[in-house]
């Protein structure tokens, strides 16, 4: 990216054209960077049990608890929990910090329920953690399969650059398999809507259909794997059948068959796999079905070809590149590589310390806080992550750490849920301010350069942790005084011993000895970067040779299995968890920005037609899931992309931002048995309608404190630019509340107009503290709301001399009068509503493109290219035969 300065303050960021990953392009969430990491909501001041302290004072607290907690109750005691966004460097000192000088090997990340799975399978086939693909593979397929993955919603650079590929290759096809239909379906030429995890039963048929078909490679095979026979005989263990594979995975026969001709006929396939397969009781296995598959067929270490599992946060690899794992030790060490922990002693010098170096494995994850409240770890330092919103069963995890003796946070927003039950809470750095690398998912290593001056007292999290070992007597070891200094100790120990059978591919000791202004000017670089390879290497296991001891690759026999939430009659529907386009984890940043609460304003459940008839509910009414671990409220979106007997549930929303919608409240902490991951996808829970006598939108400004009252059953909190949007609903014995007394009394200011049409209960006031905008009400349901920009704009301090009597009526209204109501955000980067869009396709635009030229809608990310689509179709339906749309609909799902 690249960064627009104005007198030392961001105004605005562009993708970098040089960059090989995204030439130029930028997702939403990446063009809204500089409106999510500003000022407003960022964590400025370090606090000791509540009170804010200096750093000195933090640092010290930090040092002599842990050393305290480690002392009466030993090195086990005390853990970490990291983070895929922590950048290259914080996680080399806090693995470093940890693993080597505090001694214990609890310290695992979140990339627990992000790629375990995936880590896990490369390490079973090939030895190593190494992703075989680039970005390039996708361009240069013949067949890409996205299996679990919504590439347009979640990797939308991406996705744009399979787009323009598969246009300049009209050869190329594309296959989607995923429950749901996803925007990502919009370029598919194949759907396969999936039964939930079935997937190995998928591809381990597959691989029987390749070995039936005569489509193996035998040579391959021969030459460069092990284990093919018995992987083979485990996958016809079961009926191969093409109507039973078809029956139990919930598609259609002909497709299937189709699916598997496509892949076993074609050598440049790639199969890009992401949290629908890694995030499961058996992802490790469904992984290996997948390489099964490639090696199989020798589609591996060619330009177009390979099992591509694909990361989701910014340096999820990087971590990984460390061994921030707790099963890890080191730079893709394990505990049990032969020699590691000697070497890792060596050339950290730890030999004369006691504790020494951890002898085994830590505590993955769900372990890991299983262990806090068993009460045997007593410690432990939480790093840019939010688990009290992301680990399964997360009612739970809050609770374990709100009674842990010591909880440390560092996080660089304030609203972040994990420090209500913090003891310590430390200020980082964010983006723009932090200075190091970052590794994508094709082992690209990227400089992300420090532009800005840490805002209020943050500081980065490596010098907070240096600051930290020195306090605990660690300081010869940790002399960093810039981050090149860390990188440089980093790629040192990639190439250490390193050589010979059993090798690591993760060598960076190319990049070792950098001045401090190489570093600077790093150009991206794909590891390993070794001598023979200085300038990187794009495609890995070109020459058939992988890093295990006899350098075969190996095939592994799958059992499949289905998910280990049950359903039950009490719990009858299986929930799917995930992404929305505009909405990046916990929210602590994206919850912020307007433009990116416009496209889903409010927690959300999807739910079929049919499911929707059968518990009663209608489109846009609010409802309840019921899981084991609690409930999520939030508002029903009626749709055909689902399957019956499925629902999906967005991963985003938390305490900060609505009363009960978190959705992990609702998952159990079921894990994978290698890999430790969670079964995100796959909850258990029942649906019905929630019940209100009212519902309400309220509208504060910004410096108003508001918190509904206990007789809201829901509440959502949508940030708007100068003012803060309250989606209300009232409990049943709430029915006639008298909303202007409740207004004198619970508002900072008084009703000053007001308006109601009793015939339809809705009712309209608003609050003026003398010449300015204070509040606004509207009681009614919020599909009667106007538009909201304009009466945000008149919450801005600068209108207050506008805000003439006159306007002051139209306020009540909440429009200017002739303000076009611009309807649902569409497009984001642009901020273009439905409503404009669907008078341009009357107006005769009738393709993306001519949106595009003339509302600039769809041109910047392109994510929501796939909606404009859709509203094409639905609109060019309408208007040349209106009855044609319900049909429509129904054949969505068949169509594709
Ligand atoms: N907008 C946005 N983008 C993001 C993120 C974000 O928070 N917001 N987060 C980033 C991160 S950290 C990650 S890990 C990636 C994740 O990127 P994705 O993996 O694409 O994201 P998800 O939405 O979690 O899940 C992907 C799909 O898996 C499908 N699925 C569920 N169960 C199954 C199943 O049994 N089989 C199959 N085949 N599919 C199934 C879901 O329906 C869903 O469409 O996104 C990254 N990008
Ligand atoms: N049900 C369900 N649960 C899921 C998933 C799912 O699909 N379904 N997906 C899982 C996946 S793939 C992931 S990756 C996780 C993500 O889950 P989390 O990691 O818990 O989510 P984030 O909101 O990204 O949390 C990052 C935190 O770090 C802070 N932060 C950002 N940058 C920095 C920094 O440089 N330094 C410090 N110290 N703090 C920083 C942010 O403000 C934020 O509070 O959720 C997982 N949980
Ligand atoms: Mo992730």
């Amino acid at each position: 990216m690249t960064v627009q300065l104005e007198r030392g303050k961001m105004v605005g960021v562009a993708g970098d054209r040089q960059h090989p990953a995204n030439e130029g392009r930028l997702c939403v969430k990446g063009s809204a960077l500089h409106e999510t990491l500003g000022e407003r909501g960022r964590l400025k001041h370090p606090r000791v049990d509540g009170e804010l302290v200096s750093w000195t004072a933090a640092l010290d607290a930090v040092a002599s608890r842990l050393e305290t907690t480690r002392s009466e109750f030993g090195a086990g005691s005390v853990a970490a929990y990291l983070s895929g966004q922590l950048l290259t460097e914080d996680y080399y000192v806090a693995n470093k910090l940890f693993k080597g000088f505090l001694g214990t090997p609890h310290v695992d990340t979140n990339s627990r329920l992000c790629m375990a799975s995936a880590v896990a399978a490369y390490k079973r086939a090939f030895g190593a953690d190494a992703v075989p693909c680039c970005y390039e593979d996708l361009e240069c397929a013949e067949l890409v399969v996205l299996v679990g993955s919504n590439l347009a919603w979640n990797h939308p650079v991406l996705y744009q650059r399979l787009k323009a590929a598969k246009q300049r290759n009209p050869l190329m096809r594309i296959v989607v398999i995923d429950p749901r239909v996803t925007d990502t379906c919009e370029m598919a030429d194949l759907y396969l809507g999936i039964a939930p995890g079935s997937d190995a039963r998928l591809f381990n048929a597959l691989l029987s259909w390749m070995a039936i078909t005569g489509q193996v490679d035998s040579r391959y095979l021969e030459r460069h794997t092990s284990g093919f026979a018995e992987a083979l005989a485990a996958a016809q263990a079961d009926d191969v059948s093409l109507e039973s594979v078809a029956a139990e995975c919930g598609v259609d026969p002909e497709r299937l068959e189709t699916f598997y001709y496509w892949f076993a006929s074609q050598l440049h396939v790639v199969t890009l796999y992401s949290q629908g397969i890694n995030q499961s009781s058996s992802g490790t296995d469904k992984c290996q079905a997948i390489i099964n598959c490639h090696l199989a067929g020798g589609k591996l270490g060619l330009p177009g070809a390979g099992p591509f599992s694909i990361t989701g946060q910014p340096n999820a690899m990087g971590g990984r590149e460390v061994g921030g794992l707790a099963n890890q030790l080191a730079a893709h060490m394990d505990y049990h590589t032969p020699g590691a922990i000697d070497r890792v002693t060596r050339f950290w010098r730890t030999e004369a310390l006691t504790p020494t170096l951890p002898d085994g494995p830590g505590l993955k994850a769900v372990e890991l806080f299983d262990a806090i409240e068993r009460g045997e770890i007593r410690a432990v330092w939480i790093m840019a992550t939010n688990p009290v919103v992301s680990l399964p069963d997360a009612a739970r995890i809050k609770r374990i750490l709100a009674r842990c003796p010591l909880v440390i946070v560092s996080d660089c927003m304030a609203n972040a849920e994990v420090l209500d039950v913090a003891d310590i809470v430390m200020p980082a750095t964010g983006w723009a301010e932090k200075d190091g690398t970052v590794t994508n998912s094709e082992r690209c290593i990227s400089r992300q350069r420090g532009l800005l001056p840490p805002l209020g007292e943050a500081r980065h999290d490596w010098a907070i942790m240096t600051a930290v070992a020195a306090r605990l007597g660690y300081a010869e070891a940790f002399t960093y005084a810039h981050p090149s200094e860390i990188f440089d100790e980093h790629a040192r120990l990639s190439g250490f011993e390193n050589a010979g059978d059993g090798f690591r591919p993760f060598d960076i000791s190319g990049l070792a000895g950098l001045t401090r202004e190489a570093y600077d000017a790093l150009a991206p670089t794909q590891w390993p970067v070794t001598a023979h390879a200085p300038n990187g290497t794009s495609r890995l296991f070109e020459d058939g040779r992988f890093a295990t001891p006899d350098g075969r690759a190996r095939l592994l026999p799958v059992r499949p299995s289905v998910p280990q939430q049950s359903l039950s009659a009490r719990y009858p529907l299986r929930l799917n968890t995930g992404r929305v386009r505009d909405q990046w984890h916990t929210m602590t940043r994206t919850g912020r920005a307007t433009r990116l609460m416009t496209h889903r304003a409010e927690p959300f459940v999807e739910i079929h037609p049919l499911d929707a008839e059968t518990f009663g509910i209608v489109d846009r009414q609010l409802v309840e899931l019921e899981g084991a671990g609690g409930c999520f409220r939030g508002r029903a979106r009626v749709v055909t992309s689902q399957r019956p007997g499925e629902l999906f549930a967005p991963m985003h929303w938390n305490a900060a931002f609505s009363g009960d919608a978190k959705v992990n409240t609702l998952v159990a902490p079921i894990t994978d048995p290698i890999s430790g991951q969670p079964e995100s996808k796959h909850g258990a829970v029942s649906l019905k309608p929630l019940k209100t006598a009212w519902e309400a939108t309220l509208i504060v400004a910004d410096d108003v404190s508001f918190s509904p009252d206990l007789d809201c059953v829901y509440w959502a909190k949508i940030g708007l630019e100068h003012a803060q949007r309250w989606q209300l609903g009232g409990a049943p014995r709430e029915a006639d509340r008298d909303w202007l007394s409740w207004a004198n009394a619970n508002l900072p200011v008084g009703v000053s107009q007001w308006s109601r049409d009793d015939a339809r209960g809705r009712l309209r006031a608003s609050g003026f503290d003398g010449g300015r905008l204070c509040w606004w009400l509207m009681v009614g349901p919020p599909e009667a709301l106007p538009a909201l920009d304009w009466l945000d704009a008149c919450f801005a301090r600068e209108r207050e001399a506008t805000l003439a009597p006159f306007i002051r009526r139209r306020v009540l209204a909440g429009c200017e009068s002739g303000a076009a109501d611009v309807g649902a955000i569409v497009c984001s980067c642009h901020q273009v509503g439905r409503n404009a869009i669907v008078e341009a396709i009357r107006g005769g635009d009738h393709s993306v493109e001519a949106l595009g030229a003339r509302l600039a809608c769809g041109t910047q990310c392109g994510s929501c290219q796939p909606e404009l689509k859709a509203l094409l179709e639905e609109q060019l339906t309408e208007l040349t035969e209106p009855d044609a749309r319900t049909q429509r609909e129904e054949n969505r799902h068949a169509s594709l």
